[in-house]
């Protein structure tokens, strides 16, 4: 396939002021007649080719200027049709017919069906699969859409916009029509069909003016749909307090899909959502999952501004809208966790949101950073857009906006994103763009300052490591610190010779000095004695002196994770036993017991590979117990320092990296853990017990259970007497989700021979509701016990389809991502790549997602590596794969 480069971007040579569709809506086959009002653009020279694209399509007819083009008048290439226009410099205008099959759509782009309904997809490119046109995002056109469909089969006809009228039709159909206001890229088009239940409310904005809120699913739901309602109005009046930014719509609408590709999708006034996203009540949804909902909600509003009224150039600049406006959600989550707290707990709830950000972060962002698809936030090159959808363009783009917040302060970088409107609203632009309107903000505040070095995060790949050396003076009374930086090859660059220059990143670290009391011990730092500092390292090393310190500190350090990096440092594991117990930076504590539990089980695998003794589980055991028994933490925060680290992580930490081994270290840490922890556990559960209130997916309540539904996993870990009863009594009295399912998933990770009636209770009980189904598959594929037989058994139950992607992420994704014990075994490697195949041959877009989990196949130990090569190398070499799936396979074998 070829590769794009964002380099080569050449403006489109036609503006697209106005389009009008036309759809005959069936599922079999859908008729769509496009008329397309294009002006050449200012330099366009008299016989430019005028190139749309389109994709599976029929064309029936093409028009210029309302007359039928004869065959030879247009070139119709594979996935393109072309033709020139007349040379007259003015406006005209294209006509075109054409066919598409939704039902037999089974990719979930371009317009497909979802069980009885209609929906779309566009985002990059699924607009070509509908009709063909110029389908990149720095088009803008103003969309009039008229929908025409069988009112039994699709009694509601949406599209964006407002809906500017409805009738019935002569033939029994009706139509609706709608315009949509606002001038948009293609890829925000969008249009829904079929019965639905709905909810709705009108919000007054901050001008007075009333908006109607709608949300709409599935027959039958619309009780699980009042949480992301409150979510979507809480969104909107944030956006308003936080930003200045209001909606700009007379009305915004929510869809939920059951099948859909991702989360959900931003289209201009009315967003497509995973029902996973949507719906929720407390006997379905677990307390995470409202959070979850939150954040899409909040993440899908947001891009109305950020993605939508300043949208992209080109797709090289995704992560100008998704590092963004995944900021902007984080906030909002943060926001809302804190909101009517008093300060340190408001703190407290903040942290925690920041705790799960990172966890995320390094989870899934740091080890892409470390293989084959490494790519800086801003990429340079792709074949497939569709696989840039990555952790490094959301998280870490987001992570690049916070330095950015950080070095500008809350109102700098309102100041700058106000600016970024007041020179881009309306337009398609680029992440320079943005980086300019918030350098004008920092400039003037920081005077002969510039982001040029701050600009290299867009432009490296590679997380960087920061090696920090602190020396401590007594007679001089100062602390030195010096700061060092590296950035080593990522992924494929590590195949260039010479390896590409990487110049130092402007990184802020935000640290803090505490005594070996654990007392805050202040610095004085422009005038004033302060508890946390920002170093700002430009350059490849830098030293401060810290002076009237009066006795040696211990080092806290990359506060509320300041800058996505990897610190590299001198503290020794008594150092981080302080930390991790006072450290007041509630980020940076958590971080010191992660640690020390990284630490630990690391030297637990090393002795398993040595045959040496075990490492002693005293000082992590300590900390734990301290945590366990701090009545100051919030139950929240808790859960959080209590949690080892995941496996996932565990394993990417190894060098090489041992999956077997690591699946031994966590497993057998975790019962010495639980089984040494036991009656503080047990104490703990009892204390959190439900106080009988009506359910609420509150940041207090919810914590309380985080922490019981812990206390319970760790009981049965450490098969503590009577754990198993008091799973089973959790199960069985659970009065939310959040309990039900955390009774069960303990059972199958630690006493699966018990697991068997819970099991088949919540089948029998949930059997017809599909997120809920997903709960129960995902839970057994993701439990050690589940061997490539057991989830080749789920696989063939009749609820079980690869069709639906929620589906198959439950069962073949959970279990080649969270059983990792089970996958690296000749079947796992086997089952991998046998069910990417199949998945291509379905749908490419999440087959590319299911195909990245062998990345970093070659950091493996040898064994695991050429099991893992030999299958990548058997999908590269099926026949017939899609460009996404081969993109990321010859990558990873490159
Ligand atoms: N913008 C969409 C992502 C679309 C991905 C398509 N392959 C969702 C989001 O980030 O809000
Ligand atoms: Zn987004």
């Amino acid at each position: 396939a070829p590769t794009i480069f964002r380099q080569d971007y050449v403006p489109y040579p036609y503006r697209l002021p106005r389009v009008r569709l036309e759809f005959d809506l069936a599922a079999e086959s859908t008729r769509v007649r496009s008329e397309l009002r294009f002006e050449p653009a200012p330099g366009t020279a008299p016989g430019t080719p005028l190139v749309l694209q389109g994709e599976d399509l029929e064309l029936v007819e093409v028009r210029l200027d309302g007359r039928p083009l004869a065959a030879d008048e247009y070139q119709l290439a594979d996935d393109t049709l072309s033709l020139v226009p007349p040379g007259h410099g003015k406006p005209f205008t294209i006509g075109i017919v054409s066919l598409c099959r939704p039902a037999e759509n089974t990719t979930l782009m371009g317009l497909y069906v979802s069980g009885d309904k209609l929906f779309t997809q566009c985002e990059a490119q699924g607009f070509r699969r509908i009709t063909w046109f110029p389908d990149r995002p720095d088009v803008m056109a103003r969309f009039e859409v008229l929908l025409r469909a069988d009112p039994a089969a699709y009694p509601l006809l949406l599209s964006n916009g407002n809906l500017i009228e409805q009738a019935g039709l002569p033939d029994g159909r009706h139509q609706a029509l709608w315009r949509d206001p606002h001038p948009k890229p293609c890829y925000l088009f969008a249009l829904v069909a079929g019965d639905f239940d709905c909810i709705e409310r009108t919000e007054t904005t901050r001008s007075g003016r009333e908006v109607l809120l709608q949300v709409y699913s599935d027959k039958g739901y619309r009780e699980q749909t009042r949480w992301a309602l409150d979510c979507l109005a809480n969104a909107l009046h944030w956006d308003e307090r936080r930003f200045g930014l209001e909606l700009d719509l007379d009305r915004f609408m929510v869809v939920a899909a059951r099948d859909f590709n991702m989360g959900a999708m931003e289209n201009k006034g009315l967003n497509i959502f995973n029902a996973a996203y949507v719906l929720a009540d407390p006997a379905t949804a677990t307390d995470a999952a409202y959070r979850g909902i939150e954040a899409v909600i909040g993440h899908e509003y947001f891009h109305n501004w950020t993605g939508n009224r300043v949208t992209c150039r080109d797709w090289f600049q995704l992560s100008l809208k998704e590092g963004l406006t995944v900021f902007r959600d984080q906030e909002f989550s943060a926001d809302m966790l804190a909101a009517g707290l008093p300060p340190a707990e408001a703190a407290s709830a903040r942290a925690v949101k920041r705790i799960d950000d990172v966890h995320t972060l390094r989870l899934a962002q740091f080890p892409e950073d470390a293989g084959p698809m490494a790519h800086p936030i801003r990429p340079d090159s792709y074949q497939e857009i569709g696989n840039f959808y990555t952790a490094t363009v959301y998280e870490k783009g987001a992570e690049v906006i916070r330095m950015q917040h950080t070095l500008l302060g809350e109102d700098g970088f309102r100041a700058g994103m106000d600016e970024y409107f007041r020179r881009h609203d309306g337009q398609a632009v680029t992440c320079d763009d943005f980086v300019d309107a918030m350098e004008s903000i920092y400039a003037q505040r920081h005077p002969g300052q510039d982001f040029s070095v701050f600009r290299r995060w867009y432009e490296q790949a590679g997380t960087p490591r920061v090696r920090v050396r602190s020396h401590y003076d007594p007679a001089a009374r100062a602390c030195r610190i010096t700061l060092e930086q590296r950035c080593a090859p990522a992924g494929l660059e590590a195949r260039q010779s010479p390896p590409p220059e990487k110049p130092p990143l402007h990184i802020p670290l935000a640290i803090g000095l505490i005594d070996a009391d654990g007392r805050s011990m202040p610095i004085q730092w422009e005038g004033e004695a302060r508890d946390t500092v920002v170093l700002e390292l430009r350059e490849a090393s830098g030293t401060w002196t810290l002076t009237d310190i009066p006795r040696a500190p211990v080092l806290s350090l990359l506060r509320g994770f300041s800058a996505p990096v990897i610190l590299e440092t001198d503290r020794t594991a008594d150092d981080l036993a302080l930390l991790a117990r006072r450290d007041p930076d509630p980020f940076a504590r958590w971080d010191a017991v992660q640690e020390t539990a990284h630490r630990h089980l690391q030297a637990c695998i090393e002795a398993g590979r040595s045959g040496g003794p075990q490492p002693a589980l005293d000082t992590l055991l300590e900390i734990w117990r301290a945590a366990l028994k701090d009545e100051r933490l919030s139950p929240a925060y808790q859960a959080r320092l209590l949690a080892l680290p995941a496996l996932r992580e565990v394993i990417d930490r190894g060098e090489p990296m041992d999956p077997q081994a690591a699946v031994a270290a966590w497993t057998r840490t975790r019962q010495a853990l639980g089984a040494r922890l036991a009656d503080a556990w047990r104490a703990a559960y009892d204390a959190l017990a439900d106080d009988g209130g009506p359910y609420s997916p509150d940041p207090v309540s919810s914590g309380r259970r985080a922490l019981r539904n812990l206390a319970l996993d760790n009981l049965l870990a450490g098969q503590a007497p009577g754990a198993v009863e008091l799973a089973l009594a959790q199960y069985r009295q659970a009065r939310n989700m959040t309990e039900s399912l955390g009774a069960l998933t303990a059972l199958l990770q630690h006493a699966p021979q018990d697991a068997a009636g819970p099991l088949a209770d919540f089948h029998a009980r949930w059997r017809d509701d599909p997120l809920v189904l997903d709960r129960w598959f995902g839970a057994q594929a993701g439990a050690p016990g589940c061997t490539v037989a057991g989830v080749r058994a789920l696989m063939a139950l009749p609820d079980f389809s690869l069709r639906n992607p929620n589906r198959a992420r439950a069962v073949v994704f959970r279990f080649c991502l969270d059983n990792p014990g089970n996958l690296h075994t000749p079947e796992g490697y086997d089952f991998w790549a046998e069910q990417v195949l199949a998945l291509d041959a379905l749908n490419p877009e999440v087959a590319a997602r299911l195909s990245r989990a062998f990345d970093n196949w070659a950091r493996h130990e040898p064994v695991a590596r050429a099991g893992m090569q030999a299958a990548l190398r058997r999908v590269l070499d099926a026949p017939g794969l899609s460009r996404n799936v081969r993109e990321i396979v010859s990558k990873a074998l490159a």
